[in-house]
């Protein structure tokens, strides 16, 4: 591993404030997105969708890295230019999903394991050559009556662990995302419970498999009640929930902290962020940041519609959303 191109790449994804924007979702994924929206599930809506996204006047005033997914890491916009060269040149570094998505973990209802593990050695430096400075792998976390088990977590911050470290041995960035879901009717204190659970036994596994902490990005959720919950939180209970447990669970030699923005609307998403920073500032050890997909994506797909005549309106929202996140970042 050459640690000063992982430094130098996580300072770069950082600098002045900026945050990730995540386009990585699988095609199932951006095919149910494009479904609700009423637009064509096709790869060629799927492209225009991403060259839309990349092309956006001004994005790298807030944005200092896109990850991909493997489709689109290959695309190229309809003059021709390959989407990894458009972000290179704007300035954003482009990065890519390397986990192959969830399965069902035998003999556990209701529980998932991500796959990719086999061959990602091989895929990574195949990704290198296309371009990726960072790669991102999610593992997701339910929260149910008995769930997460003690097995689920386990298996998930393992597998975090072996991939964090393929991506060092590669001179990519880990971006490591144990995601605990919003799904549910949980308390706030139940997600605090589990997401402080899952990350130390995720930096345990880190450190047992030689992973340099030093060199990681962590992409978690915020501390926030379930979805379905009765009690919703105010802002700034959220964001003290969210900075003590990380401050109890992360420690100070990470370098940066990536928020997944987990299906809160992109207001309170952005809401949370800037309370951490305006009331937590001074007890903040790492950069804290987003990587949010919904949260910067939404307004800008439903205003697009798959439709030519929209890609402007849609471009000034979606420049508006990050600028929204990075201006939380630096308050
Ligand atoms: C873009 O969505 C990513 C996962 O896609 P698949 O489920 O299709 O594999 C996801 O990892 C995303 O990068 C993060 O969860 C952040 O997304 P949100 O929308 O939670 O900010």
């Amino acid at each position: 591993m050459n640690k000063q191109i992982l430094t130098e790449t996580i300072e770069q994804l950082f600098a002045n404030g900026k945050g990730l924007l995540a386009m990585d979702e699988s095609t199932a994924t951006a095919n149910k997105r494009f479904a609700a929206a009423g637009i064509p599930q096709t790869e060629e809506m799927r492209r225009r969708y991403r060259e839309m996204i990349i092309t956006t006047p001004g994005l790298s005033e807030s944005i200092g890295g896109a990850i991909l997914f493997d489709e689109t890491i290959r695309q190229q916009t309809a003059t021709g230019i390959p989407f990894i060269q458009v972000l290179q040149d704007a300035g954003i570094i482009p990065g890519i999903k390397v986990d192959q998505g969830t399965k069902p973990l035998a003999g556990f209802p209701g529980e998932k394991i991500t796959e990719g593990l086999d061959g990602l050695r091989e895929r990574l430096a195949e990704y290198k050559t296309l371009g990726a400075r960072f790669a991102k792998w999610r593992a997701v976390i339910t929260i149910d009556k008995n769930i997460p088990t003690e097995a689920c977590i386990a298996a998930n911050m393992q597998q975090l662990a072996l991939y964090a470290a393929l991506c060092q041995e590669a001179d990519l960035v880990p971006m490591v995302e144990p995601e605990v879901l919003m799904t549910g009717d949980h308390t706030i204190g139940r997600c605090y419970d589990v997401t402080e659970k899952c990350l130390k036994q995720l930096f345990d596994q880190l450190y047992l498999f030689n992973v340099d902490i030093e060199a990681i990005i962590l992409k978690p959720n915020m501390v926030i009640a379930g979805e379905a919950a009765s009690q919703q939180n105010t802002v700034d209970e959220v964001a003290a929930a969210t900075v003590n447990c990380l401050r109890a669970s992360v420690p100070v030699a990470v370098p940066a902290i990536a928020f997944l923005s987990g299906g809160q609307t992109p207001e309170m998403a952005a809401a949370h962020l800037l309370s951490m920073h305006k009331n937590f500032r001074n007890q903040l050890p790492w950069i804290l940041s987003f990587s949010f997909a919904r949260a910067i994506q939404q307004p800008a797909l439903d205003t697009w519609k798959g439709q030519e005549a929209n890609v402007a309106a849609a471009q000034r929202l979606l420049y508006e959303r990050a600028k929204l996140d990075a201006a939380a970042v630096s308050s």
